[in-house]
């Protein structure tokens, strides 16, 4: 896969030489390259930004530059042209559509994606317009609040999708178990020592008796679940709850009435 990313702090993208993502760009898995905008301006201070028409506090990114600096990553796209397909250009912003793991697998699937940091007030839109004739372009927020500007943004969407391309985890196994956590946050994990300052680990984790750690597992999946996101308990599908799922969830605040999951004392509910 070939990643681009542009930013007026291209060093801000250097822990993308660490850890898992950075063997994988050393193995040739991932060809990664950051550019900074700057680069792609021809005055004497390399502006890149200007006060906003109709308006208004800050700055905004001023479109020459992103033009030039977005037409040359399209020009080296490997994509095939003609093909039909694009590039996919994501976009940082509060204003776009949220990021989950259901994205990062589908972009994990792409040849050549790029990132665009804006920074300051944002991005003139001409050149979002602009560059949909040569990217798939997708403005993605990673949750609802305001950063100072895109690059943290891509760090963490360029560790989640570069975990998922083939190769990159040393052990898949951990990618599958992943992939079907059915909805539910994960169980807590313990390791050695079995007494820490007072503390014991679980005495079932020690039992050795598979039946019953897989069940107290999916107890503590359902309870954190309730307690922490109850949005997530609503969508579960009912089917895949056996008794005891059920009984622990009835226990952890919810109640199945007309084959759904509603918080028992809601607005509705008796
Ligand atoms: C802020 C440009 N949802 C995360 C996110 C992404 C981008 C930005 N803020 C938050 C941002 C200022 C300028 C982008």
């Amino acid at each position: 896969m070939r990643i681009d990313v542009v930013s007026i702090f291209p060093e801000y993208l250097a822990a993308l030489d660490l850890s898992l993502i950075g063997k994988a760009r050393r193995e040739n898995l991932l060809d990664l390259n950051v550019h900074d905008l700057r680069d792609y301006t021809h005055d004497r201070h390399r502006t890149v930004d200007d006060t906003p028409y109709g308006g208004g506090a800050g700055m905004v990114m001023k479109p020459e530059p992103w033009a030039a600096a977005l037409g040359r990553i399209a020009t080296e796209s490997p994509v095939a042209k003609g093909s039909g397909d694009k590039p996919i250009l994501i976009v940082p912003s509060p204003a776009g559509a949220v990021f989950n793991q259901e994205m990062a697998y589908e972009l994990a699937e792409a040849e050549h994606l790029a990132f665009a940091c804006g920074r300051y007030e944002g991005i003139d839109e001409r050149v979002i317009e602009s560059a949909a004739e040569a990217f798939d372009v997708r403005p993605v927020s990673i949750g609802d609040y305001v950063l100072n500007g895109g690059e943290v943004a891509v760090l963490a969407m360029v560790e989640a999708i570069g975990r998922l391309i083939p190769g990159v985890i040393g052990n898949p196994e951990s990618l599958v178990e992943e992939s079907h956590s059915d909805g539910l946050l994960e169980y807590p994990v313990y390791t050695k020592p079995a007494t820490w300052e007072g503390r014991e680990v679980p005495e079932v984790l020690l039992s050795g008796n598979h039946g019953k750690i897989a069940r107290f597992r999916r107890n503590k999946q359902l309870e954190r679940t309730a307690a922490r996101r109850p949005d997530l308990i609503v969508q579960l599908d009912v089917a895949t709850l056996n008794r005891h799922d059920r009984d622990t969830l009835w226990h952890s605040g919810f109640a199945i009435v007309d084959g759904k999951i509603v918080a028992k004392g809601e607005a509705g509910q008796v």
